[in-house]
């Protein structure tokens, strides 16, 4: 079978999976939010990563039901850690490129939020920078709609793209995720210079900044001495299932 076939079977039965990682304030301490990430548990070829199945699914069109099969399946978590307590945190998920181009994206969403109930100020959607900064002119309406149902918006990838200053100012975003490969390159003056340039450039503009990808002490500690508050990688926790998540949460990180 072509993997595409396999694919859309595998969103018709169990075999896709998310995953969460946690998102660590350090002045809370804890896990302020978690980033859904996608797993497929192929029968035959076992664990395919999202990497070889994301891009395949944007050529086909199938992103975007599987986009919005990862909202349904988050609220349908959201609901199971509700009964254990667990209800004040933010959970992201990434909205591909081809998703955030369809005209109804916003109505799409609104609507799957009313079918099942997840509170929209629960949810947090990381877009890419090259998605909102192509055609950023009509995107600025867009952004809003999703404003405007509650949701926070984040961008994902930031500083691999080609930002113009002006439109993210003018965008209704919350927060900026700093790119993990700058992240992996903090031990280089170039890498530091655009962690530190991104850390000014979202305190000028007033927005949340998240950095990810960190994997050692030492970048934690770089970031932290730059007042960067909010913190997401391998050094805290691997993305974990669903049934983990409340373990996350209670940690002292
Ligand atoms: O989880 P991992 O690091 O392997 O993810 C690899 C890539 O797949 C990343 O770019 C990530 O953003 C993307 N990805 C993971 N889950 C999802 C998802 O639910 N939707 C979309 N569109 N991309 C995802
Ligand atoms: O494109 P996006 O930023 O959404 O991709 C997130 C991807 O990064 C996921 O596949 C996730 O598993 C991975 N990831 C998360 N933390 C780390 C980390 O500390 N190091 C590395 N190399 N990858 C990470
Ligand atoms: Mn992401
Ligand atoms: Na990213």
């Amino acid at each position: 079978l072509k993997l595409e076939e396999e694919l859309r079977h595998a969103l018709k039965s169990d075999e896709l999976e998310l995953h969460y990682q946690p998102q660590v304030s350090k002045i809370t301490g804890t896990a302020v939010g978690i980033e859904a990430l996608v797993r497929w548990n192929h029968p035959r070829l076992g664990a395919v990563p999202p990497g070889d199945f994301i891009p395949l699914a944007e050529r086909t069109g199938q992103i975007i039901e599987l986009g919005e099969w990862v909202i349904k399946e988050v609220a349908r978590h959201c609901k199971d850690w509700k009964t254990q307590g667990f209800d004040d945190f933010v959970v992201s998920v990434n909205i591909s490129p081809v998703q955030f181009k369809q005209a109804q994206l916003a109505e799409r969403i609104a609507s799957i939020i009313k079918q099942t109930g997840l509170t929209p100020e629960r949810l947090e959607l990381e877009l890419t920078e090259s998605a909102i900064m192509t055609d950023a002119q009509t995107n600025i309406t867009k952004l809003q709609q999703l404003k405007s149902i509650g949701l926070s918006l984040a961008v994902d990838d930031f500083g691999t793209g080609y930002s113009s200053l002006s439109y993210l100012k003018r965008f209704p975003i919350d927060t900026l995720k700093i790119d993990q490969s700058f992240v992996a390159d903090l031990d280089s003056l170039d890498g530091a210079a655009i962690v530190d340039a991104i850390l000014a450039l979202s305190k000028s503009l007033k927005l949340k900044v998240i950095a990810e990808g960190i994997e050692t002490e030492e970048q934690l500690s770089y970031l932290l001495h730059k007042q960067c508050d909010l913190l997401q990688g391998y050094y805290f926790s691997y993305p974990v299932r669903a049934e983990e998540v409340p373990d996350l949460l209670q940690q002292n990180y």
